[in-house]
């Protein structure tokens, strides 16, 4: 009997459950670069050459390891545009009896592939993605039955269940979390280490070729492209991020620098959600280098809760709550995304900067997606579907099982507080207390309303005004809205009048 396995382009493992299945000496490994699963969502140029070199390098990696591997380029006449397609192609040219296929990580393929056996007439066998910590069991017997799912209190049953930075029983240093230490702005004086960059070789520049001539009505900058491609040079950021980057991680966790576009940050996000880096060799990383002295507790802790806490956690909630938690809208948002997420072309300097970076480098770090461009997609209402749609196309490391439920969850509050407590939502002097965007703006972040005015300042009060019953119930809003309650009638509707003129000039 002749087994098929069909490897995504997001299950660059070698451990791969699919792989294991197969019989090495006579089964055959099927890998496509399809116009179905590259324009779903019109992703970013570089997204594409990255997902689609990775792939071509780890084929060969197979290749050489002695598995029979077909491979489906982009722009081969023959090729059939959708992964089943091209699986029904091979199955019916050569009589596969039996499919394996890992997971995919999309209920939206996942779904189409259930259908495939029916379809196809042959055996197709889904088998779990083994790359995870948290396994649909254990999340799902951690959530079921609680009113809130609050990350804070996975990541503590993650802590214990994998023995991760802690001792008799408890955690290292007496406390879970470190994060008071680690909400510092970037001094003037501190160097940031150089990103790690890649040369393209001879594949990678086929691919870029290939994306340029394919995909030229996509967004972003598809060069200079310098990122890893194979789990070796994947493996070079990661060793470079121990020993440069990670004691400091913490302290400038939640910083932004203009013009400083990768900080002290990871930069792993790309490898480990193709699978070329596994989430447990990171946090092993890590935390062998704080307990050989090389980097404090505030950074290792912090950086564990990323990787273990909520990288987990928001793939159980994405499995735990779709399909329902793609329509979630709460706060019935309904404005359309404004032009400048796409050009960056804003007197907003903040929004700007946060926009070309992720032109640029199909990349932005946490605390620009989530307190500059998730914060105005918040404050300006902006839809869920608009939102989503965007971050699921701008980043490299986007996939929608975690692209959802950061942006319905913990940007938009659209899922009405299943993530969040509250809505992260923010005025101007937050940014400016976190970046030195704002003493190069048009705008001043000081002013509350005229013409010079930061518009996140009456936009965050209007926010709090047009959503006022949909957060009548919630405790942790009490106290700004007793705030708000001491402005007077007259203050309440300036605000208002600035916010709707403000969304009018930008065409929303
Ligand atoms: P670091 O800051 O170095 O963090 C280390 C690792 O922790 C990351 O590589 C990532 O794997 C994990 N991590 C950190 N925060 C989160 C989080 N909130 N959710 C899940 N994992 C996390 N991350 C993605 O991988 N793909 C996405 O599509 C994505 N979309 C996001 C959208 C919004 C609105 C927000 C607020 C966050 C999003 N994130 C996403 C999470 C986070 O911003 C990125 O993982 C991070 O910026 C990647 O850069 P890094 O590897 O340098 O991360
Ligand atoms: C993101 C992506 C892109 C751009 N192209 C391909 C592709 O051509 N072939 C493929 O197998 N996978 C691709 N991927 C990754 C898939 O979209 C991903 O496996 C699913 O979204 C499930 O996470
Ligand atoms: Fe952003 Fe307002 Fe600061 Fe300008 S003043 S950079 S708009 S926060």
């Amino acid at each position: 009997s002749k087994q098929l396995c069909l490897i995504l382009g997001d299950q660059l493992s070698h451990n791969l459950s699919s792989l294991a299945c197969l019989d090495k000496d006579t089964g055959v490994v099927l890998m496509a670069e399809v116009k179905n699963e590259a324009t779903y969502v019109k992703h970013h140029k570089k997204k594409v050459a990255f997902i689609f070199s990775a792939m071509r390098h780890f084929a060969y990696e197979l290749s050489a390891q002695g598995y029979k591997v077909l491979y489906r380029k982009y722009d081969d006449p023959k090729n059939k545009g959708s992964l089943f397609e091209e699986v029904k192609n091979l199955c019916s040219k050569d009589n596969y009896s039996q499919v394996f296929v890992t997971q995919p990580g999309e209920y939206r393929l996942l779904s189409d592939m259930q259908t495939w056996q029916q379809k196809l007439d042959t055996s197709v066998t889904l088998l779990p993605d083994e790359r995870f910590l948290a396994d649909a069991e254990f999340f799902n017997a951690w959530a079921k039955g609680k009113k809130q799912l609050r990350m804070e209190f996975f990541y503590r049953e993650m802590r214990k269940k994998y023995g991760i930075l802690m001792e008799n029983g408890q955690p290292v240093g007496g406390k879970w979390n470190y994060d008071a230490q680690n909400r510092k702005k970037l001094p003037k004086e501190i160097p940031v280490p150089a990103q790690d960059t890649f040369e393209p070789d001879e594949i990678t520049e086929q691919v870029v070729a290939l994306v340029a001539e394919h995909f030229d009505d996509h967004f972003g900058d598809l060069e200079p492209f310098q990122f890893a491609v194979t789990r070796e040079q994947a493996c070079k950021v990661l060793d470079n991020f121990i020993e440069h980057r990670l004691p400091e991680f913490g302290t400038y966790q939640d910083a932004m620098k203009q013009g400083e576009d990768w900080l002290f940050h990871s930069h792993i996000s790309f490898y480990l959600n193709v699978g070329l880096l596994s989430p447990m060799e990171a946090i092993e990383a890590a935390e062998h280098a704080w307990r050989i002295g090389a980097a404090p507790l505030n950074a290792v802790e912090g950086f564990v809760r990323q990787v273990l806490g909520w990288r987990e956690y928001v793939r159980g909630l994405y499995w735990y709550l779709m399909p329902e938690y793609k329509d979630k809208n709460f706060l019935a948002a309904k404005r359309a995304l404004p032009d400048f997420y796409w050009s960056g072309e804003t007197k907003m300097n903040c929004m700007a900067e946060c926009v070309r970076t992720t032109k640029q480098n199909a990349y932005a770090h946490h605390i620009q997606r989530l307190m500059v461009l998730g914060n105005f997609a918040l404050l300006a209402g902006l839809h869920p579907d608009e939102v989503n749609e965007w971050y699921l196309l701008v980043y490299a490391d986007a996939f929608e099982w975690v692209e959802l439920p950061n942006v319905t969850g913990m940007i938009l509050f659209a899922d009405g507080g299943t993530l969040a407590s509250k809505p992260y939502a923010a005025s101007g002097s937050y940014i400016n207390k976190m970046s030195d965007y704002c003493k190069g703006c048009h705008y001043k972040v000081q002013q509350k309303l005229g013409e010079q005015a930061c518009p996140f300042n009456y936009m965050y009060w209007n926010f709090l005004i047009e959503n006022q019953a949909s957060f009548a119930k919630n405790p942790r809003m009490s106290m700004i809205y007793n705030t708000l309650g001491k402005k007077s009638d007259s203050e309440k509707r300036d605000i208002q009048q600035h916010a709707h003129q403000f969304f009018q000039d930008i065409g929303i």
